[in-house]
């Protein structure tokens, strides 16, 4: 049943840390050896040992159209018989740019790089620079790329592999991180209170993604709009989960609520190594060559990877069920999750973004997600993992939908989850 990966993942453990490239893929928290994957087609994943999968991990959010869509691989095709890569300005950096302007109008300028990392990293500096300030607010749990400054109280594997805080990170990179609670704006504004004129920005994740979806109170992401603008600091938007997937316009949209920086990843390179960060005109005038901000990448902006993006996102807009087709698919699943099991789990769901928490009350911050049951999930993930359902390899991730998922996959899911739950398997 899966040989091939068990020995993959002996090799690959001899050349990387934990035999992969980013720590979650390790399903070290789920109690087994990892699978490796050999290809993907719409909703589907296949792993080197032949087994077939429906896939509601989507490379962690990228792959909303579903994997290797026809027009986007074929522009890439397309795209590389000119060349990979030339370290030059092309016309497709400015095409994808006037359209995540287009879809965010508050990006009213932008930089692309390479990952969610380089982008929030950049988005930082950016704030530090055009304030003059240099402590930013973070919120626990919520995670924004491992950058050095924000492996704080972060979420995603951090959480995962119990390590929020990490070792090798200098106290003196920490120091002006500061800590509040999520949908808690008493908490943002003590820290102000208490740090007057110092702090640059707010970042936070709109729909925090990263310790499970924990979606924000009613009011929240406008109350950090005002304490924001009461202190005169940036309130930066990570939407490189939520940008594009909650709406063609990301949670800015959805909630009506404008960042002064918004930053970009996943959708928006369609699969491929892209990101961005990007608002305000006069902030993002102070980013070299413009400004003094330094900020560079061999690779930002990749012919490649904003052919990818432009074709992604013109599919998004054009596909005008689209939203309401994957949000449909996830209310369907989450309600067949909750009759399934009842007040043993808190499902949370944002249109085609959800979680199952594996506990009895509400998911609403950090200190209840970690309540949780990760043995419980890790032997919800193994029995849905082993009936060919592919779900995030830990409590504190999300499970996506794409435009792929058909009928059938929904309801072969569903029924999957109605038989565990009858056989008591958990
Ligand atoms: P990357 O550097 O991994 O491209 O993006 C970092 C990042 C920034 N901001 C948010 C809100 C994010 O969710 C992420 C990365 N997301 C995780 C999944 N929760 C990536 C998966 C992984 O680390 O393997």
């Amino acid at each position: 049943m899966y040989e091939k990966s068990d020995a993959l993942f002996e090799k690959s453990k001899q050349y990387m840390p934990g035999g992969v490239n980013s720590p979650v893929r390790a399903y070290q928290a789920v109690n087994r050896n990892p699978v490796f994957i050999d290809s993907a087609k719409g909703s589907k994943i296949y792993d080197v040992d032949g087994n077939a999968y429906i896939d509601y991990v989507c490379s962690w959010g990228p792959g909303i159209l579903g994997h290797a869509h026809e027009r986007v691989v074929e522009a890439v095709q397309k795209a590389c018989e000119k060349g990979l890569t030339y370290g030059a300005p092309t016309e497709k950096e400015y095409l994808l740019a006037e359209l995540v302007h287009k879809l965010m109008p508050s990006i009213e300028m932008l930089r692309l790089v390479n990952s969610g990392t380089e982008a929030v990293m950049s988005a930082i500096r950016a704030a530090r620079g055009f304030t003059g300030r240099d402590k930013i607010v973070k919120f626990r749990g919520c995670y924004h790329g491992h950058s050095d400054g924000l492996l704080v109280k972060a979420g995603s594997g951090a959480l995962t592999c119990s390590i929020p805080d990490s070792p090798g990170v200098p106290a003196d990179y920490t120091k002006n991180t500061l800590v509040a609670e999520y949908n808690d704006e008493a908490s943002v504004e003590a820290l102000f209170q208490a740090n007057p004129d110092s702090i640059a920005a707010i970042i936070v994740e709109p729909v925090a993604a990263n310790m499970g979806v924990v979606l924000p109170k009613e009011g929240f992401l406008n109350s950090l709009r005002k304490i924001a603008d009461k202190y005169h600091a940036l309130l930066i938007f990570d939407e490189v989960i939520t940008g594009f997937r909650l709406s063609l316009g990301g949670a800015q949209e959805y909630y009506k609520v404008k960042p002064d920086l918004t930053t970009l990843g996943k959708i928006v390179g369609g699969g491929m190594p892209l990101a961005a960060y990007g608002g305000r005109r006069e902030i993002m005038e102070m980013v070299a060559p413009k400004g003094s901000v330094y900020q560079a990448g061999t690779l930002a902006g990749n012919p490649i990877a904003t052919t990818a993006g432009i074709e992604t996102l013109r599919i998004l807009e054009e596909e005008k069920n689209l939203y309401d087709t994957i949000a449909a698919s996830a209310e369907q699943l989450a309600d067949v999750v909750q009759e399934a099991f009842g007040s043993r789990v808190c499902v949370n769901r944002i249109g085609s973004l959800m979680s199952v928490f594996f506990q009895e009350g509400a998911v609403t911050d950090y200190a209840s997600a970690v309540k949780s049951d990760t043995g419980q999930y890790a032997a919800y993930f193994n029995y849905m993992l082993n009936q060919g359902i592919y779900l995030a390899p830990s409590q504190f991730e999300a499970m996506f939908l794409s435009y792929a998922h058909t009928k059938e996959d929904i309801e072969r899911t569903c029924d999957v989850i109605l038989e565990l739950a009858k056989n008591n398997v958990i």
